[in-house]
């Protein structure tokens, strides 16, 4: 299902199996490739040291904007689909991955249900989540970056958001 109206949707991206790069260029190919999203901006990319289940190897993640011509549900299925064809088994909560998509924000669009929760409940406590999303912030006038700044204070993950290159190479953006 789609509308008219574009938004613009935040798609979170974490990595932390097999290619890890090539696994989060994948994943941006595919999005960027479907008939209702149009990449905006890629953040930087950044390795993480892994949250939540710490004993697992370190992250790659990334914030990518799309123009989403979506609902926000129809974008769930979406990113559901792509990260079960980059090969994602869904053994354990907050486990490994090969490729990790969160929709962080989408228009303002505000979702509370059992499978989708938007904006996402849990990014303003990461800083693998907001140290990348400041990269690309701009383009939503409606996301206050002081917020962001402000959030990112109280991460206890902080110190361990590294930044290791510019952006996927070979994106057009
Ligand atoms: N779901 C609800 N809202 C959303 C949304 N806005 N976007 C539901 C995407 N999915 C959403 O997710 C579980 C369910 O969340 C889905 O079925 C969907 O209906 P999942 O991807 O199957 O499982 P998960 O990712 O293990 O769980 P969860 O709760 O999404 O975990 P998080 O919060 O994504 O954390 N450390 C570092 N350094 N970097 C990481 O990327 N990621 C996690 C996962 C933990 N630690 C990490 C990282
Ligand atoms: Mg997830």
């Amino acid at each position: 299902m789609h509308t008219d109206a574009a938004k613009h949707a935040f798609i979170a991206f974490g990595s932390n199996q097999g290619e890890r790069i090539d696994c989060l260029k994948k994943a941006l190919k595919a999005l960027s490739d479907h008939p209702d999203l149009s990449l905006v901006d890629v953040s930087a990319i950044y390795e993480t040291a892994p949250v939540g289940m710490t004993d697992q190897p370190s992250f790659l993640n990334m914030v990518a904007v799309f123009h989403s011509k979506l609902t926000a549900e129809a974008l769930l299925n979406v990113t559901q689909s792509i990260e079960q064809d980059g090969g994602r088994e869904r053994k354990e909560r907050w486990g490994p991955r090969t490729i990790d998509l969160d929709i962080l924000r989408h228009g303002t669009d505000t979702v509370d249900t059992a499978h989708l929760q938007i904006p996402h409940p849990r990014m303003m406590e990461r800083a693998f989540v907001l140290v990348p999303l400041l990269d690309v912030a701009h383009h939503d006038p409606a996301l206050c970056e002081d917020t962001l700044h402000e959030a990112l204070k109280g991460c206890a993950d902080r110190a361990d958001v590294k930044r290791i290159s510019d952006g996927l190479p070979d994106v057009d953006a």
